[in-house]
């Protein structure tokens, strides 16, 4: 399938979509969307593909949905088409996913990378929730998922003042894993692809559902959820293919199911 905004590659078990609207900052307007929740709807349904990697370009990631597209809206435009509720189907992918941010990563483009498991960051990277601007709010979670990610008080001044983060400050606040130099971005974000994809496919959707489960539940509830999936990854053969490989001092190979 071809698409307009976006770029879709594979190799080997990783998939790289990387948003295409360099006119634009690559602001996420009604098409980007459509294209990036189908295409990695598509990947998450291939048995082939243990990972997913999302970019955007040197400049910037995402520079914010788009505002000239929002701009002449109504409150019924926005409320009757539920607009951009379809971002939330990015973030229930059962295949693990990895946000490799450089440049700009804006309003819509912070959250678009929160909305991802993993999120690496360039040494240019720039992560803000600039809304209030524009006389509007967060819409695609930004004002739950930052909170949740940096705490109240850097949430509150960045969704407050509109003032945005440099790389280095995202990380000590935990809003993104590791820093890396700019040209190396896009090799370690595959790289780390590549090893979530060697993984068992299956266990690899556990894990990622139990760290989820954490955003939503209290903890003695979510520890209960984590322990019944550790007892489930019992019946799945890779436990068993992982744990002879390390008593027999090899490397496992996965994709036992
Ligand atoms: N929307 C539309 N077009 C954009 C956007 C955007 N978010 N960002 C940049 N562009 C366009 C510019 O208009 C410009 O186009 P043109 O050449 O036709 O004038 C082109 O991209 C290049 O941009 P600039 O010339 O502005 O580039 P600069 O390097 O001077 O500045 C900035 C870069 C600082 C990133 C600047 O472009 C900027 O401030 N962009 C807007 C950032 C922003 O406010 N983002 C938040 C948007 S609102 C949002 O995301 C709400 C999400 C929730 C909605 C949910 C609804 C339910």
């Amino acid at each position: 399938m071809t698409y307009g905004t976006i770029l879709v590659e594979r190799k080997d078990r990783t998939a790289l979509v990387t948003l295409n609207r360099p006119e634009a900052l690559n602001a996420l307007n009604l098409q980007v969307m459509n294209e990036v929740v189908a295409a990695t709807e598509e990947l998450d349904r291939d048995p082939d593909i243990g990972c997913i990697v999302l970019t955007g370009s040197e400049r910037a990631f995402a520079a914010g949905a788009d505002i000239k597209e929002m701009r002449p809206r109504s409150y019924m435009d926005m409320y009757l088409s539920d607009w951009f509720t379809a971002w939330d189907r990015l973030g229930a992918l059962r295949t693990p996913t990895v946000a490799a941010v450089s440049g700009y990563a804006l309003g819509g483009g912070c959250e678009l990378a929160m909305l991802c498991d993993i999120l690496l960051a360039s040494d240019t990277a720039v992560f803000g929730q600039p809304e209030i601007k524009l006389g509007v709010i967060p819409g695609i979670g930004g004002s739950q998922r930052l909170t949740r990610a940096v705490g109240k008080a850097k949430a509150m001044e960045l969704c407050l003042t509109g003032r945005t983060m440099d790389a280095a400050e995202a990380e000590r606040a935990g809003l993104v894993s590791r820093v890396v130099p700019a040209a190396d971005l896009l090799a370690e974000a595959l790289s780390v692809a590549g090893t979530v994809a060697g993984m068992s496919a299956p266990v690899a959707m556990m894990a990622k559902e139990a760290v989820n489960r954490s955003f939503e539940t209290t903890l003695a509830e979510g520890v209960r959820f984590e322990r019944r999936l550790f007892h489930a990854v019992f019946a799945v053969e890779d436990q068993k293919e992982g744990m002879t490989a390390f008593a027999e001092k090899r490397v496992p190979v996965f994709g036992h199911r």
